[in-house]
């Protein structure tokens, strides 16, 4: 599969050996929630040149999108957004990962494949916020541009986050949506993805603060459990957590998986209307629980337009427009123009709040 001789790919492999260890104390550990540096004065590798907003965007580049699992739905939808753009420019799509959301392993492997092969960007949503750091460093070391989207790695290990909204209100607004749902009174519990997933432990962090405003002083979370963005573990997570805790009021879902499991679950149990679900879902796998009742609201973005605008990022830094410092601007196609923020980070936009009224509008 490698572009390279055989001698040219010893000698990688050398290399990625004996940056390994260096790399591992210089790089990961940093918080993921919110680091004071950026790319630009990061420990990780940096880019020597300067940014040109006005260079003609390169044809032909290779971009490699690695989601956190490849047979999630919500992931094919963001991938073929970001085919879409990425072809649109002229350029090479492809899509490679593990199918389980806990091979963080396997995500590894694939970045070391992509760095042999040469490919100009990956764009890459981590299972882990740090297992990823030395392979993706290695990648950048290699002239890769490296572009996180979805879930984050820490931010000395990227050029940009591409993130979906802000964490902050992703956060607070599924607590505001299931306090409203339980009448401000009741045990909740969460169910999440795997247990080191960088955007729903984000997102989780800013569910507890928001926990400790006097309005819900009447609400407790008693549980975060964890499905692991399987099917099945989520749906047994769900029944868990109900036969654990009988009085439960609601569970908040922030991942497509798990709340589309625990939907499945309620909907046809006893606990039908009574407990009350919210989250993150996508409005198709959704729609049936809206209309028969189980599930009153829960929220998204656009998983196509986080893919594409991942797209759109990394060409713009394979082509030298940018480098990933905050201020730089670069085109999104038809999303339009972005400004580079914090820590690197690129913000897609605000969620949608889908609920019974507004949900047969929406097709993905
Ligand atoms: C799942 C994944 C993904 C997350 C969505 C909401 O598909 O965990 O990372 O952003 O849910």
């Amino acid at each position: 599969m490698s572009l390279r001789t055989a001698p040219a790919r010893r000698a990688a492999a050398a290399v990625v050996a004996a940056t390994a260890l260096a790399l591992t104390v210089a790089a990961c550990g940093g918080t993921t929630k919110k680091s004071t540096d950026n790319a630009a004065n990061s420990s990780g590798p940096k880019s020597s040149a300067s940014a040109n907003p006005s260079a003609a965007t390169k044809k032909g580049l290779t971009i490699a999108y690695l989601p956190k699992q490849v047979n999630n739905p919500y992931f094919t939808i963001s991938d073929n957004g970001g085919k879409k753009a990425v072809e649109a420019l002229g350029e090479k799509y492809k899509e490679v990962g593990t199918s389980s959301g806990t091979d963080t392993a396997g995500q590894v492997s694939y970045v070391n494949t992509l760095t042999q092969q040469q490919v100009n960007a990956i764009a890459v949503s981590a299972q882990d916020p740090g297992a990823l750091c030395t392979a993706l460093n290695q990648a950048r070391k290699n002239g890769v541009k490296v572009v996180t989207y979805d879930s984050d790695t820490n931010a000395t290990c990227r050029d940009l986050f591409i993130s979906q909204a802000s964490a902050e209100d992703l956060g607070r607004t599924e607590v505001q949506l299931m306090a409203k749902q339980i009448g401000g009174k009741g045990q909740i519990a969460i169910l999440s993805a795997a247990q080191t997933a960088t955007n729903q432990n984000t997102w989780i962090g800013f569910m507890k603060d928001e926990l400790k405003k006097p309005e819900y002083k009447d609400i407790q979370l008693v549980k975060v459990a964890y499905g692991n963005d399987d099917a099945q573990t989520s749906f047994q997570q769900t029944q868990g957590l109900l036969q654990q805790y009988p009085n439960l009021k609601g569970i908040i879902s922030p991942t497509t998986v798990g709340i589309k499991a625990a939907a499945q679950y309620l909907s046809g149990s006893k606990y039908k209307g009574k407990v009350q679900l919210t989250g993150l879902g996508t409005p198709n796998d959704m729609r049936a629980y809206v209309n028969n009742g189980t599930v009153q609201a829960f929220e998204l973005w656009d998983p196509a337009k986080l893919g594409a605008l991942a797209g759109y990022a990394a060409v713009a830094l394979a082509s030298g427009q940018i480098t990933g410092a905050s201020g730089e601007t670069f085109t999104a196609g038809d999303l339009g123009s972005f400004t580079v923020g914090q820590d690197s980070t690129v913000v897609l936009g605000k969620p949608t709040v889908f609920d019974k009224n507004n949900i047969g509008q929406f097709n993905f």
